[in-house]
């Protein structure tokens, strides 16, 4: 079959950017009150004569990224560098990064472990995460935050799995983080293939996870946090609950799904964004494409809305294209130039592969 277009590359890298930097303002928030939104993102447009107001203009700053683009773009110069997936590269990546510019939001923990990777006497790179929360390793979003240029340059499902999971665990050695990384990449490789249904899309997801959480480690490390056993199956079951359902209270998805910095709290709500905005939203005006929708959705649900809709985004970039990468919004960005060089190649070695 023919590799995808390159402007769904673009489009993943595009909307991924779009929701950390357009989320962030947001992070943390219990609360976001829609009309508070939509006038946040009315101050991105040109004024026109409909537009916003020349104060809106002139107020017009560079929204910055954070942790989440810092770390996907290590781990796609790492995969442009090495041409393949290489451990030893992209922990050094992780942690100079974070040398570099340790102010860019990270979580709390995950900061120990970029420490100890710098140090000369790191012989493994897996094992300053083996470490972290006493041996449990961090169920943290951060592996799945940045992961979507794994399924932007193998074609294969399985290679895709496999290498979500090794740069996952680089800082996230616990089932319910790294697993969330896989789950995230493995929607990402799905929207990268195009035109699929919402209920097919689901339903290889639910396979895939069904798989990926019955070894013993997952079920052993959802035993020990007291979750159910496969409990990303389990919320993706419920997502196509939710999608059979005319509306869905804020309140549902928040109870079933989650917000938070966790990936069991926040990969399986990114994916339900994503899937739910395929159809129109009452709440969202008409003028906002779907890629649109996804991120505005997303941040209307508070908690960790740069983290949620930056994953939310490479999915919904992905499926939808770089067409529907709004020029405003991604001109916001800081640094948004550098998506378009990075997608180009990946899409290059997609296709050599
Ligand atoms: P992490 O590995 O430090 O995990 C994040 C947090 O999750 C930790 O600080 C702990 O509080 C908690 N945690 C993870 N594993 C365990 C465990 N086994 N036992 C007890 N607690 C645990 O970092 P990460 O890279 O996973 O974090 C990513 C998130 O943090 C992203 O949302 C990122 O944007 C950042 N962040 C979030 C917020 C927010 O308010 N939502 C604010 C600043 C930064
Ligand atoms: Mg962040
Ligand atoms: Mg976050
Ligand atoms: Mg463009």
């Amino acid at each position: 079959r023919l590799p995808p277009a390159r402007g769904r590359f673009r489009g993943c890298l595009a909307g991924a950017l779009l929701g950390d930097c357009l989320g962030a303002t947001f992070e943390g928030r219990e609360v976001v009150a829609l009309p508070e939104l939509l006038r946040f993102l009315r101050g991105l447009e040109p004024p026109g004569p409909a537009g916003g107001s020349g104060e809106e203009a002139d107020g017009k700053e560079t929204l910055c990224y954070t942790d989440d683009t810092a770390m996907a773009r290590c781990v796609v110069r790492s995969l442009l560098a090495k041409g393949e997936f290489d451990q030893v590269d992209m922990a050094r990546r992780f942690a100079e990064e974070h040398k570099k510019e340790p102010d860019r939001g990270y979580g709390m923990a995950v900061v120990k472990v970029f420490k100890k990777l710098l140090s000369p006497k790191c012989s493994d790179v897996f094992e300053p995460a083996r470490v972290q929360f006493n041996g449990k390793g961090s169920y943290g979003n951060g592996g799945a935050m940045r992961v979507a240029g794994v399924s932007l340059i193998y074609p294969e499902v399985q290679d895709v799995k496999k290498f979500a999971k090794l740069s996952a665990e680089l800082t996230h050695a616990n089932s319910l983080g790294y697993n969330g990384a896989i789950l995230q990449a493995l929607a990402v490789h799905l929207a990268l293939q195009g035109e699929l249904s919402r209920e097919s899309f689901l339903e290889q997801l639910i396979g895939h996870m069904e798989d990926v959480e019955a070894d013993d480690k997952s079920l052993a490390d959802a035993r020990a946090m007291g979750f159910e056993e496969l409990p990303f199956s389990r919320r993706l079951k419920k997502i196509k609950e939710f999608l059979e359902l005319s509306t869905v209270p804020k309140s549902d998805v928040l109870l079933e799904l989650g917000n938070g910095i966790a990936a069991l709290e926040s990969v399986p709500t990114a994916i339900y964004s994503f899937l739910r905005s395929m159809k129109s939203d009452p709440d969202i005006p008409d003028h906002y494409n779907n890629l649109q929708r996804v991120i505005i959705y997303c941040i209307s649900l508070g908690g960790d809305t740069d983290t949620i809709a930056t994953m939310a985004g490479a999915i919904a970039g992905a499926y939808y294209g770089e067409e529907q990468v709004p020029p405003c919004w991604e001109q916001s960005c800081e640094a948004f130039q550098e998506t378009e060089m990075l997608a180009n190649s990946l899409h290059e070695l997609y296709c050599q592969r």
